[in-house]
């Protein structure tokens, strides 16, 4: 331990660049997870979190000195942000970096699920081109396909004006409409659903928005409907979706994201006709080390200057002597 150095708790696993950049202001102490219990007693100096992952309210109460929480990744649900606000703990987030890699991932998985272009490469290297001839023809196109986005901020924006550049028609729903952009806004999700024929959920995980994408919103979104979810899985009933594709209430379905991550139900495993990918829609080098530095240099700001980057809404704190 260096003195005078403010210690910063990794709970679990983080991406390599925030640990190789910690030390430029910080000393590092790492737990396997982030478990209250792996809290000792030379720990009660600690000062901030960087996580990729959950915060629980019992960590937070298990370090009596802990400021701010950084957040690797823009969607904070993981981090218990009422208890950290009623604290008056920080948290920040990585807004903005990532929002073009996640809006890209969005448009090339939406494409995989309607093409079936995964199938098709799996078809090539199979040797079943030589054998059996041309793969077969995808029954959806994106052609004249009518594009509703749940969720319009940063991201959501991103992949319209993506979408946009397609040729299909672009609507949307949240909870507040949108100033001066030509979109047409649906006040509910399931009016949303039953406008369009493609759903593209990109809200952040919370309450408000559990298992909202339910039965009801996938017979609206119809029989030629196909859901893609880059948002959380948290938001999408996956039992509901699952019996929706099984009995064609819906055409397909693309997810980048699951209710119990890594663990995806057989149940969609088993499906042909649906695209399935690991999480990964801000996954690459340069995406992620952008993130690790807003991860890093948000830290860094609230230990010199008091105030972080990139505060959540829930938490616009100052640092105030302590
Ligand atoms: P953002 O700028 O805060 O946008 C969130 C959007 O969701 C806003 O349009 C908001 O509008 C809407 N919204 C929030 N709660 C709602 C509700 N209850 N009902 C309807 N609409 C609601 O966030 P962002 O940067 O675009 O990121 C969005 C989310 O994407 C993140 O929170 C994260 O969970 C997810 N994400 C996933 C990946 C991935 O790897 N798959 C990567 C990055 C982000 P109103 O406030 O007007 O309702
Ligand atoms: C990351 C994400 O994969 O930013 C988010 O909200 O979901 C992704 O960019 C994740 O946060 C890393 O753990």
């Amino acid at each position: 331990m260096s003195a005078n150095l403010p210690r910063i708790l990794v709970p679990g696993k983080i991406n390599e660049r925030v640990l190789q950049r910690l030390p430029e202001m910080f000393d590092i102490v790492r737990v396997e997870r982030p478990d209250a219990n792996l809290v000792t007693a030379d720990m009660a100096d600690i000062k901030g979190i960087a996580v990729s992952g959950r915060v629980p309210a019992n960590l937070m109460d298990a370090l009596p000195g802990l400021e701010v929480i950084a957040n690797f990744g823009v969607g904070y649900d993981g981090v218990d942000v009422t208890h950290a606000s009623a604290k008056g703990i920080a948290v920040t987030n990585t807004p903005d970096v990532l929002s073009e890699e996640v809006a890209d991932t969005a448009i090339g998985l939406l494409i995989n699920t309607l093409r079936r272009l995964p199938q098709a490469e799996e078809w090539l290297r199979q040797g079943r081109w030589v054998r059996e001839g041309a793969f077969p023809l995808s029954p959806l196109s994106l052609r004249g396909r009518a594009v509703g986005l749940y969720g319009l901020g940063r991201i959501g924006l991103a992949i319209a004006k993506r979408l946009e550049a397609f040729g299909v028609s672009v609507a949307y729903h949240t909870r507040s409409r949108r100033d001066g952009l030509a979109y047409a806004y649906h006040p509910t999700l399931e009016g949303l659903a039953a406008a369009v024929d493609t759903l593209v959920v990109i809200v952040p995980g919370t309450d408000a928005t559990r298992k909202t994408v339910d039965a009801r919103v996938l017979s609206a979104l119809g029989s030629n409907g196909v859901l893609i979810n880059v948002g959380r899985g948290s938001t999408v009933d996956e039992e509901a979706l699952v019996a929706a594709l099984q009995d064609g209430v819906i055409a397909g379905a693309g997810l980048d994201v699951f209710d119990n991550e890594p663990h995806v139900p057989d149940a969609l495993l088993a499906l042909t006709n649906v695209s399935l990918l690991p999480h990964v829609a801000s996954a690459s080098v340069v995406t992620r080390n952008a993130m690790a530095d807003l991860v890093v240099d948000n830290l860094k700001a609230w230990f010199s200057s008091g105030k972080a980057l990139t505060p959540v809404p829930e938490t616009p704190f100052e640092r105030r002597a302590r």
